[in-house]
């Protein structure tokens, strides 16, 4: 538990925040402990003078280094091993990184500064500052409260036992997720349907994926934090190659033909972006066959001794009759039913940013599925049934006819390539 002692001209300005609510809890449950020193009480004249005009001349006053140290000094002999920080513009940003570092010391001394500063000389009695943010203020008081408001909440037991800390926003870097209560409709508003729906698996997933497109949106800067190495994508992901049901040119469903190519290219891409698997979905025996033969090729046959590296990628590649037993496959290896993803080639409703699918690779350690169209795409009916539909791959023609194996490798990359196209700085 952190004691504050807080170096003040105006400990009147800490008494209504601290008599109120969780501060004013933790208080009266000794969690919190905050005590006063005014350096007025350490000036030796008939006035109590705390300040003076500053050397060198200009507007304003400058706080006297004598009472300041003196009540430091006064503060410090009652502690043993205090922190003391000065409250100033010049100081490091406080965060929550540093409100966590603080909640592990013993005891922290708040020095406030007033008029236009500190005398330069007393910076050799304090161990750190710390600023809350850009902007002019009139004193340190409302900063040191924010410290000690950020610190408070930290101390086990001040949040009591309904809200953790865990459970702050920020606790994982990320924005809050959009809290509704009642009623279910206000002004023509209604609460997204996900959270009457009493799905928690499902209500837990919307809100994961709330804060962190919302975190991405307003906050690039939290957001890239999240983005480090820790926050790779945790996600066990897998690719199917659909020949059926595919539709022809005339929106007709029909079968597609295996192909060798796209075989050994997309193993190849599912291989290097580190997937777990990749399904040859065909119905037809024949095709299934040579499927195989191919695999075996590069597995087992001659190709495996003249080619060990694409021996490594073809041994991701499975053959299965139906995208069903794909499924079934991976709920089998995982334990979890996968989410479906697709990429249409067509624009529409509900499409998803590869970013957004990004984040939820991050967040959601379930499997998930790409499916990929042979022909011309998939079907309405695999679009229906999948979880996510991604936005269309685009270039900057009227000419959309991509190979199936080109689209695989750009969705691979926009997913899980660990280039930054951005301009290092
Ligand atoms: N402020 C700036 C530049 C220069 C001066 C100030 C300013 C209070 C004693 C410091 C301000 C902001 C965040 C303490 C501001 C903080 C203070 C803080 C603070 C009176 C001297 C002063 C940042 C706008 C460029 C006044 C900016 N966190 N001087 O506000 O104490 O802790």
């Amino acid at each position: 538990m952190p004691g504050f002692t807080v170096i003040t001209l105006f400990p009147g300005m800490f008494d209504s925040p601290l008599a109120h609510s969780i501060l004013k809890r933790a208080r009266e449950k000794k969690l919190l402990d905050v005590r006063f020193v005014d350096p007025r009480d350490f000036t030796g004249d008939k006035h109590r003078t705390v300040d003076d005009t500053p050397y060198g001349g200009g507007q304003g006053m400058v706080m006297k280094p004598e009472p300041l140290v003196a009540a430091i000094e006064s503060a410090k002999k009652n502690l043993k091993q205090p922190r003391v920080i000065l409250l100033s513009p010049r100081g490091k940003l406080f965060e929550q990184a540093e409100a966590a570092r603080l909640a592990r010391e013993e005891e922290i001394v708040l020095v406030c500064g007033r008029y236009e500063g500190v005398d330069e000389r007393v910076k050799a009695f304090v161990d750190e500052e710390l600023s809350v943010g850009d902007y002019t203020l009139s004193g340190g008081e409302l900063p040191a409260l924010v410290v000690i408001d950020a610190v408070a909440r930290l101390v086990p037991g001040v949040l009591g036992n309904a809200q953790s800390p865990e459970e702050d926003s920020f606790s994982d870097g990320l924005l809050e997720f959009p809290q509704y209560t009642r009623p279910e409709e206000f002004r023509g508003m209604r609460v997204p349907e996900v959270l009457i729906s009493g799905d928690h698996e499902k209500i837990r997933r919307w809100r994961a994926e709330a804060s962190a497109n919302l975190t991405r949106e307003r906050r690039p800067d939290l957001f890239a934090k999240t983005q480090s190495a820790t926050a790779k994508p945790r996600a066990k992901i897998y690719i199917a190659l659909l020949h059926h049901p595919v539709y022809d040119k005339n929106r007709e469903i029909v079968t597609t033909a295996v192909t060798n190519m796209d075989i050994h290219d997309i193993a190849r891409a599912a291989r290097t972006y580190g997937l777990k698997g990749f399904y040859v979905v065909t119905p037809v025996k024949a095709l299934q066959k040579l499927s195989l033969k191919i695999i075996a090729h590069w597995e087992t046959g001659y190709g495996a001794e003249y080619n060990e590296t694409r021996k490594d990628a073809l041994a991701l590649a499975r053959v299965t009759d139906t995208l069903d037993d794909a499924i079934i496959d991976i709920e089998r290896e995982t334990g979890e039913k996968p989410r479906l993803v697709v990429t249409s080639a067509r624009k529409g409703e509900g499409r998803s940013p590869f970013t957004s699918l990004k984040n939820m690779l991050v967040i959601d350690p379930s499997p998930f599925l790409i499916l990929l169209g042979t022909g011309w795409g998939l079907t309405e009916e695999v679009l229906a049934r999948s979880d996510i539909i991604l936005e269309p791959i685009e270039g900057d023609s009227d000419y959309n006819h991509l190979s199936v194996r080109s689209a695989a490798a750009i969705i691979l990359d926009r997913l899980l390539g660990t280039n930054s196209i951005k301009e290092k700085p």
